[in-house]
């Protein structure tokens, strides 16, 4: 059976020192370990950005797609191969800026699959932009005067779309961070992590020290359900969007693949996609 030593490749992240993606990294390894998969079992579909690289940096299946691509892509991968155990990854300028389109729609969709959001409330890569993610008031080099937009709350449009499986965690609380990828992998249908991971170099104002004092831990309510879609969305908003753990999950709700009539568990790669002469025939004339 595989440890979490076997998710590693022997490339050397190039992630400043103290990032907060070094740990999602490592929550990622450990959780696919825990859960008792093997890397041939495992894709990484990440976007553009610092943390899109992550999936250069594990050993399983990877694709380094395009800025805000990453859900088309995972999803293709996931119909192709529904044997696969498929995580999305990348920033919340990857997701919800130029990929939010895709984002709302797939959360709608609810395929099996599990993304996983770095949220460092910046544009890391490109040297420290404002993002959707950024505080009101917030100065960067695009917006000098500060932000006069309003900051977008993935959790709640998570939820408005739809959402089967909505969670929030911190990229230094490892424990829970690995044990939510554990439960979204585990989950039957789309699951969305937003995981606060701080970007040392850029944003100096939601640093590590900020979360920590800013974070609203559910373990706090020890009441909560998160079956009560209701309950969650006032949670959210109750906290300023900065809950952490397991937000809300909808079990009853079907996955994409298993709502498609007729469509095999087995990866297409492993079907016998001959058809007969005689199907082919009826298939051409319907054209005719
Ligand atoms: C189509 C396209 N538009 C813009 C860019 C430039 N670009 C690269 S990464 C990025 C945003 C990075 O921020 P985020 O997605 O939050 O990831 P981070 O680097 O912070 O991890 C942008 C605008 C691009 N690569 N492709
Ligand atoms: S620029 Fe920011 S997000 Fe990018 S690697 Fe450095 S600390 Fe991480």
């Amino acid at each position: 059976m595989a440890t979490f030593k076997d998710f590693r490749n022997n490339v050397k992240p190039n992630w400043c020192p103290g990032c907060g993606d070094f740990s999602i990294q490592a929550a990622i390894q450990r959780a696919a370990a825990s859960v008792g998969l093997e890397p041939e079992n495992l894709a990484v579909i990440s976007g553009i950005g610092c943390s899109g690289r992550i999936s250069g940096y594990i050993n399983a299946y990877g694709l380094h797609g395009i800025h805000g691509r990453a859900l088309p892509i995972a999803q293709g991968v996931k119909l192709a191969n529904r044997e696969l155990t498929v995580i999305a990854s990348g920033g919340d300028g990857d997701g919800f800026a130029i990929g939010m389109g895709h984002t709302v729609h797939a959360i709608r969709r609810n395929l099996d699959i599990t993304y996983i959001v770095m949220d460092n409330q910046i544009y890391g890569l490109t040297k420290g932009q404002t993002s959707p993610r950024s505080a009101e008031g917030f100065k960067t080099k695009s917006t000098p005067e500060g932000s006069i937009e309003t900051t977008l709350s993935p959790l709640e449009i998570a939820l408005s779309a739809g959402a089967t499986f909505v969670a929030q965690s911190f990229s230094s609380d490892l424990k829970q961070l690995t044990s939510l990828i554990e439960q979204a992998m585990a989950h039957k249908g789309f699951s969305l992590i937003n995981v606060f991971s701080p970007c040392v170099t850029f944003n100096k104002v939601n640093t590590y020290d900020w979360f920590k004092e800013n974070i609203v831990n559910l373990n706090e309510f020890p009441d909560y359900d998160p079956s009560n879609r209701i309950a969650a969305m006032t949670k959210i908003m109750e906290t300023g969007g900065m809950l952490t753990g397991l937000i809300y999950q909808n079990k009853e709700r079907k996955s994409y693949e298993d709502m498609i009539v007729g469509f095999k568990e087995e990866a297409l790669a492993h079907q016998s996609l001959d058809i007969s002469r005689e199907s082919f025939d009826k298939l051409v004339a319907e054209f005719k």
